[in-house]
């Protein structure tokens, strides 16, 4: 019985991953686009900022590892050079100045050595370089909508497509979008973020950009993204019922389909006049 459960999950495993592997569109790279199923560590970066991300981690996985090693030896050593039964007679010794000096020094050289790019990393994320391009994202219960302030005519929602559409799209389950934000490759994209009813927060992990819509704040993060194509990300604050289901889809393109893009976006959601915060996706129509 025990065995007939397990077989089956680990059916269940393999299938999804094949299904998700086989739906998604060739020039889709997991883990550069998507986290690929059974991923770990960080996605591949397809910006500066999210390169500066990764680096920093390796170094901070360097010092931490050494330090690590180096404790469980000591103590290691301590626990066999000292323990009662190897060293009936401890010593009176109460003050080492040389090693009392010693083990507060390193800990600060460790520190600076982590706070300078620690510290840089901040800044770079957060002082934006001029942007070319400015999109606005407003988190709204359970779906994003954008707007291109330069270009009035561009505003739309993006709701979550089925897992049948996903699939039929070529789009990994639950990340797949109607509508999607598109921007040029190798441009400073602006992202101001907002929210309409809850905290939400809006993220692209390949870009190394998070930022939480807060209703009533306009939050600003940036980005520039280095490769084309499709990249995923999911709301990253609980926001409710429907948290887990409200995907964000950014298409990177050349300068010259943005521009196409453009025209046939303001020409499509010009019509569009649907009241801003009022069309509230319901958790039903999700889970049926
Ligand atoms: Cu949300």
């Amino acid at each position: 019985m025990v065995f007939k459960k397990t077989f089956l999950m680990i059916a269940a495993f393999v299938a999804s991953y094949f299904t998700v592997a086989i739906a998604v569109a060739q020039d889709q790279v997991p883990g550069l686009h998507y986290a690929e199923p059974g991923q770990l560590g960080f996605m591949q970066a397809a910006s500066p900022i999210m390169e500066e991300t990764i680096a920093f981690h390796n170094l901070l996985m360097w010092i931490i590892t050494a330090i690590t090693i180096f404790v469980t030896l000591i103590m290691v050593y301590i626990m066999v050079k000292f323990n009662a039964k190897a060293n009936p007679v401890p010593s009176k010794t109460t003050h080492n100045t040389m090693l009392e000096i010693v083990w507060t020094v390193v800990p600060v050289i460790i520190l600076v050595v982590i706070a300078v790019p620690s510290f840089r990393l901040l800044y770079n994320q957060d002082v934006i370089p001029e942007a070319d391009v400015t999109v606005k994202a407003i988190g709204n219960q359970w779906y994003w909508s954008y707007e291109y302030p330069d270009h009035p005519d561009i505003i739309f929602d993006a709701n979550i497509l089925s897992d049948e559409d996903a699939v039929a799209a070529g789009h990994p389950r639950l990340l797949g979008t109607d509508e999607r934000v598109v921007v040029p490759v190798n441009k400073v994209i602006r992202v101001q973020v907002t929210a309409n009813d809850v905290i939400h927060a809006w993220t692209i992990p390949a870009f190394g950009a998070k930022i939480d819509a807060v209703p009533g704040v306009l939050n600003e993060t940036w980005f520039k993204a280095t490769k084309p194509g499709l990249y995923y990300g999911q709301c990253s604050e609980l926001c409710g019922i429907n948290h887990g289901f409200m995907p964000i889809m950014v298409e990177v393109v050349s300068e010259a389909e943005y521009e196409a893009w453009l025209i046939e976006a303001a020409e499509r959601f010009a019509s569009n006049d649907a009241p801003r915060g009022t069309q509230f996706a319901s958790a039903q129509s999700i889970t049926e």
